[in-house]
């Protein structure tokens, strides 16, 4: 089993800016231990980042028929992006949205998720150890009897 790790804009720069909200943890450190973490959960785990919308939804056609699922922080696209939403549709693939802080706990425009409704669920407020959560709460997603 193949799963997508995928995340949105300006999640680059995790690691050196704005630690109080997204935590030190570099993407670098992050995708070490989702690939880590796979091999405890026995998947092989890609990663990808992106700060542009377009090629956020060509991961996603391209994750179809090749990944299981996808654990996707689509960053500010989150709230915005009706395209990203409709990729997921798309791709009919299990998707877990993920975010490192508590949107519902920030600013009101971020109380919105477009993708929600499309995702198998969501998780977030946990920061980088978040991305384990998705990753094992996708595994069992996709095993369940
Ligand atoms: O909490 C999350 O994971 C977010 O997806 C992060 C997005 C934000 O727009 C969402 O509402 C919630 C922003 C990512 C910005 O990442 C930075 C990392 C380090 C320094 C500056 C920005």
């Amino acid at each position: 089993m193949q799963l997508l790790v995928l995340n949105g804009p300006n999640l680059n720069l995790l690691g050196t800016r704005e630690p109080k909200i997204y935590g030190s943890t570099t993407l670098a450190q992050i995708e070490a231990d989702c690939v880590a973490h796979g091999q405890t959960l026995g998947v092989s785990v890609s990663c990808a980042q992106s700060n542009h919308e377009g090629a956020l939804i060509d991961h996603l056609h391209a994750a179809r028929g090749t990944m299981a699922g996808v654990v996707l922080n689509a960053g500010a696209y989150t709230h915005t992006s009706v395209a990203l939403r409709d990729a997921i549709t798309a791709s009919e693939l299990s998707v877990v949205e993920l975010h490192l802080s508590n949107t519902h706990a920030r600013e009101s425009f971020r109380h919105v998720s477009l993708i929600a409704p499309v995702c198998v669920g969501v998780i977030q407020g946990f920061g980088a150890a978040g991305y384990r959560l998705a990753l094992s709460a996708l595994h069992g997603h996709l095993n369940r009897p």
